[in-house]
């Protein structure tokens, strides 16, 4: 089993996040490969590891002075063995194809415990948006799509958005996909409401977030009521946790961008998350501006040279971190354990290092892995591409429905299989075991593709 890893490892030595992904599934997924010699004999893993495609392209752009900038531009096609590619945009300096490459195949596990007929993909550039005015973002996206638009379809390959990517950039990837393919479809998740986009859809990866730690905390006969949480980032996932975590009852008290982070002991309620969210999303502005505006509130920039992420070492009852990959280290998960902290939720994908969930499994957390966690946000997507194909626009009482239905089927179909192949209690074996069997599976019914 270590062989497909030294394998991943030998042709492809610098993705990291890649290797860490596939280590995390490998591992779990042991007593399935035991099970099953005919996933040996067909090479599963190794095809499951080699993205059936990938698109990477250069991106040319002028911004506001004249100055002209060269990006570079990826979609993977990880596996569309259950449907078409579905997956997220990233726009962010950090992105290259191990980064996506590690996305792409989180989405594909995701997806398949989402219970829709999603396939797994992910892309997106190095271009940053921060600090960049509408037009320049608007031209980048356009330049993007002319390349993009050739790959993708409403029954080929769906993006949406991921970190960089909100409804502003959604909006100009369609409106310039629009007039090459000259055909208005539902080729992108994400979209406005009025121009085919899904009631919950902004919403979808917070609450599903919420809801699924709800259903954790449950089985120990627990409840989100009263319960002090901390939160990092402070975008789309961020914002809409604080939200559902808000509504049922609980305490968010802090959130992060990638210059610091607030700590705010009595709690973000209604109307400093509403300052916030337009602070953030419509005057694009930093979280420092939330301690100016309550001085109650505590701000700590960030340390690049930190050991160990503050905002982490804060008493507390749950923690949702929803900014980004490894962003909670063995140290950071330590602090957890010992603030008293006994649930953790992944909003983010992958942020928790090998190491910090090797303690968070050891000290008994309930610890939901972000492919179960946060699967609300594509779930709503792929809930998007069903109202598209109809025709027609679910009440946001029925896409929440639908939304709490699928977060509770995830959360026990996770626990089933873990509980099936000797790991009771593990969400995360549970997940990468359901979501492999099933994705596998339809490979093998496939045959050789
Ligand atoms: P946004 O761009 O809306 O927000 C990202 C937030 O995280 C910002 O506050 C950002 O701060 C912070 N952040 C990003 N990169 C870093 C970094 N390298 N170091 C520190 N902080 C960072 O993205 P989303 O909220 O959509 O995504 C957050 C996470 O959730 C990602 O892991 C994403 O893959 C995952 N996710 C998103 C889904 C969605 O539907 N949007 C669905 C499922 C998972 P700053 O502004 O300073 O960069
Ligand atoms: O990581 C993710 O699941 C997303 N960024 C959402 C993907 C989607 O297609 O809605």
């Amino acid at each position: 089993m270590t062989d497909i890893l030294q394998l991943v490892k030998a042709k492809d030595p610098n993705e990291r996040e890649f290797h860490q992904a596939v280590m995390e599934v490998v591992e779990s997924i042991k007593p399935v490969m035991d099970r099953n010699p005919e996933y040996r004999s067909a090479k599963v893993l190794e095809r499951l590891v080699e993205p059936e495609r990938v698109i990477m392209f250069r991106v040319v752009w002028m911004d506001d002075q004249g100055r002209v900038h060269v990006n570079r531009g990826f979609r993977v096609e990880m596996n569309s063995a259950i449907g078409p590619y579905k997956g997220g945009l990233r726009f962010h300096p950090s992105v290259n194809l191990g980064i996506l490459k590690f996305l792409a195949f989180e989405q594909v596990f995701k997806n398949a415990l989402t219970t829709l007929p999603m396939g797994g993909g992910k892309g997106g550039s190095d271009f940053d948006p921060k600090g960049k005015s509408d037009t320049e973002v608007m031209r980048f996206c356009q330049a993007f799509m002319a390349e993009l638009f050739r790959h993708i379809g409403p029954n080929t390959d769906v993006p949406a958005g991921d970190i960089g990517v909100g409804a502003r950039e959604i909006g100009f990837l369609f409106g310039m996909y629009k007039k090459l393919a000259n055909e208005f479809t539902g080729v992108l998740t994400g979209k406005s409401l009025n121009w085919g986009g899904s009631l919950i859809r902004p919403e979808a990866t917070g609450y599903g977030s919420v809801y699924f730690a709800a259903e954790m905390l449950a089985t120990a006969n627990q409840s989100l009521e009263a319960k002090t949480c901390l939160v990092s980032g402070a975008g789309n996932v961020a914002q809409y946790t604080m939200e559902k975590l808000i509504e049922m009852g609980a305490k968010p008290v802090t959130f992060s961008d990638s210059s610091g982070y607030i700590y705010d002991e009595k709690g973000v309620d209604r109307d400093k998350l509403d300052y916030l969210m337009e602070l953030k999303n419509i005057k694009r502005g930093r979280v420092k501006e939330y301690a100016e505006k309550y001085p109650e509130a505590v701000y700590t920039p960030a340390d690049p040279n930190a050991d160990h992420n503050p905002l982490w070492d804060h008493k507390a009852d749950c923690a949702f971190p929803s900014a980004t990959q490894n962003e909670i280290n063995a140290k950071d998960a330590q602090n957890l354990v010992n603030n008293g902290v006994q649930l953790v939720c992944e909003g983010a994908n992958m942020p928790t290092v090998p190491d910090g969930i090797e303690i968070f499994t050891e000290n008994k957390i309930l610890y939901g892995p972000g492919k179960a966690a946060n699967a609300g946000g594509v779930s709503v997507s792929g809930l998007e591409m069903t109202q598209n194909s109809m025709r027609l626009s679910w009440t946001r009482q029925e896409v929440d429905n639908r939304l709490k239905m699928i977060m509770h089927s995830i959360h026990k179909t996770c626990l089933e299989a873990a509980e099936q192949y000797g790991h009771p209690g593990n969400y995360m074996v549970g997940a990468n075991i359901a979501g492999f069997i099933k994705v596998v599976n339809a490979m093998l019914d496939q045959g050789l593709v």
